[in-house]
């Protein structure tokens, strides 16, 4: 008997998640989460962001990533009831894109951690940044101008990274902070991702990053594999020295460190595997590990991704090519208005979980018309630098229609910017907090005319990183599992949950969602009034 944990560093919450593998027999033998907000308020974090004035700013403490860590790891030991020696293999995923900055004494501390000591105490004085930028921060489009610029154009950096410049991206995040704070940058030895920093507290040495997740920088060659010299030299001096190495996904970073062996009782054994970034190990979660379906997930983040054996780049530059943590490719796209967008409009008008699913049921696909934009903050699909919701024929006094209008937003945005993908969408793997709720995804089935399926385990990330762990286990000692045995029995999804689309509410949505297309266009760059589209829609 073998078990594998899984960690889920996310924006609102710290998870862990075991499996238990014994030949076929495989099972999930604990999980818990550590929201932030409700478990360290000390840090004052809303949603697990520290509020800023400028609504562009978003920035998280690295140093609760760090308690969370330990606290959890502390649960693990007194309340999970796992044989703790028995753990095999530990990854992670963290949420992409968000960077940590360590200083010069941080590769001879972590080796030396001491067990009698809260771990954030001893990070705390191996921070040259107090803050991390984190995947919600669109504060760096002058640096994302200069990058590409530097390069040679959107589609040079593009055709060489896998995305253009994005302003969550983390080369520029580095590139800001390299100009604003000279001295802090000069001062940063190491530049982590959230991934390669938990992986690295865990192993008690720098971890390296891995393609799935470095693919996020705007700095990493998506076909080499390898940093790429030009858009490194584009985003900041000295950065060649400052970036952990890039390694495969299912590179073994070292043994537990003694911290948590002497600390909790883990055996000194247990493998370390790099981490990777919460999407790409979702789409191990979900089972994608060869090409044919795609998956949603509705977390903090909605995105919409799926597997590809070969890097192919967005034309219309709104979405990203990662790598997959089987070593192959895998497409993106990221709305940030998800999970908070949808809570935004059920707390505005008093509804609970439970309400926003009666108001669904209770409204006709089409909305009768009623069309919301739900940028309530900024957004990167399509890119919107001045937060606002735009309502067409809506009434914001309207629960119902509000909830089906946000819900209708989302699908149709997804469906409309996932074109160049190129892929004929006909089932759709849904994971994350939301895919519980079937009144969501029944609208998910409509509008993109799938069958949309549940998962038995909501959190796909965590549970594609304990998968990782697994299989590189076993490539360890010599075992390589094709990917397909790997997931068998965790990430398929359920028979009895298939949603079907409803043929007269895909008929509603064809048309549409070229009306939802022309609002943003509207709202975004003036184009012609959607009204009298929308008129004849009703
Ligand atoms: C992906 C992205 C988000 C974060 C959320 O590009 O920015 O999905 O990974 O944690």
């Amino acid at each position: 008997m073998s078990i594998y944990l899984g960690f889920d560093s996310s924006t609102q919450s710290l998870t862990v998640l075991a499996i238990e593998i014994d030949g076929s027999r495989r099972r999930r033998i604990f999980e818990h989460s550590l929201e932030f907000d409700v478990h360290f308020p000390a840090y004052g974090t809303r949603n697990g962001v520290l509020p800023a004035d400028n609504p562009l700013v978003a920035h998280s403490p690295p140093l609760l990533w760090v308690e969370a860590l330990d606290v959890l790891m502390g649960i693990l030991a007194k309340e999970s009831g796992i044989p703790l020696e028995q753990v095999c293999a530990i990854s992670g995923s963290g949420q992409q894109h968000g960077s940590v900055y360590l200083n010069n004494r941080a590769t001879a501390a972590l080796e030396a951690l001491d067990p009698a000591r809260p771990l954030a105490d001893q990070i705390e004085t191996l921070l040259s940044r107090r803050t991390s930028p984190i995947w919600m921060d669109s504060s760096t489009a002058e640096e994302c101008r200069e990058i590409t610029e530097a390069i040679g154009g959107d589609k040079v950096l593009a055709a060489l990274t896998g995305s253009r410049a994005f302003e969550r991206f983390t080369g520029p995040q580095i590139r800001k902070f390299s100009k604003e704070d000279a001295r802090g940058y000069a001062r940063t030895d190491k530049i982590h991702l959230v991934s390669s920093f938990m992986a690295s507290l865990l192993a008690g040495k720098h971890a390296p990053i891995d393609p799935g997740d470095g693919a996020g920088m705007n700095l990493m060659g998506i076909v080499s594999k390898l940093w790429a010299p030009a858009a490194l030299r584009a985003t900041a001096e000295g950065l060649e020295t400052k970036l952990s190495d890039l390694k495969e996904s299912w590179s073994m970073v070292g043994n537990l460190s003694s911290y948590w062996v002497r600390r909790y009782g883990f055996s000194p054994r247990t493998k370390v595997i790099s981490w990777s970034g919460d999407n790409p190990c979702s789409l191990i979660g979900v089972g994608l590990v060869k090409q044919g379906k795609v998956a949603i997930s509705l977390g903090t983040s909605t995105t919409f991704f799926g597997f590809l054996p070969r890097p192919i780049v967005d034309p219309t530059g709104s979405g990203h090519v990662f790598g997959s943590p089987t070593g192959d490719y895998m497409s993106l796209i990221c709305f940030e208005n998800g999970g908070l967008a949808r809570d935004e409009v059920r707390k505005e008008h008093g509804l609970d979980w439970q309400g926003f699913s009666m108001a669904l049921r209770s409204t006709p696909p089409g909305n009768r018309g009623g069309v919301m934009l739900p940028w309530f903050k900024p957004e990167i699909t399509p890119r919107v630098h001045q937060p606002g919701v735009r309502r067409y024929h809506l009434d914001p006094r309207d629960g119902a229609g509000n909830v089906r209008a946000v819900v209708e937003a989302q699908m149709m945005a997804i469906s409309n910017h996932s074109q160049w993908m190129g892929v004929s969408i006909s089932t759709v793997h849904a994971t994350g907090g939301s895919a519980v709720n079937r009144d969501i995804l029944q609208v998910m089935a409509d509008v993109l005319d799938a069958e949309v399926y549940q998962f038995q385990i909501s959190n796909s990330a965590a549970l594609g990183a304990a998968l990782r762990a697994y299989h590189a286990d076993g490539l360890t000692d010599g075992n390589s599992l094709p990917w397909e045995k790997v997931v068998a029995g965790f990430a398929e999804p359920l028979r009895e949950s298939r949603i079907k689309p409803r043929p007269e509410a895909v008929k509603v949505y064809a048309r549409l969602k070229p009306i939802y297309a022309a609002c943003e266009a509207h709202s975004l760059r003036g184009g012609e009034d959607p009204s009298p589209g929308l008129l004849r829609f009703r």
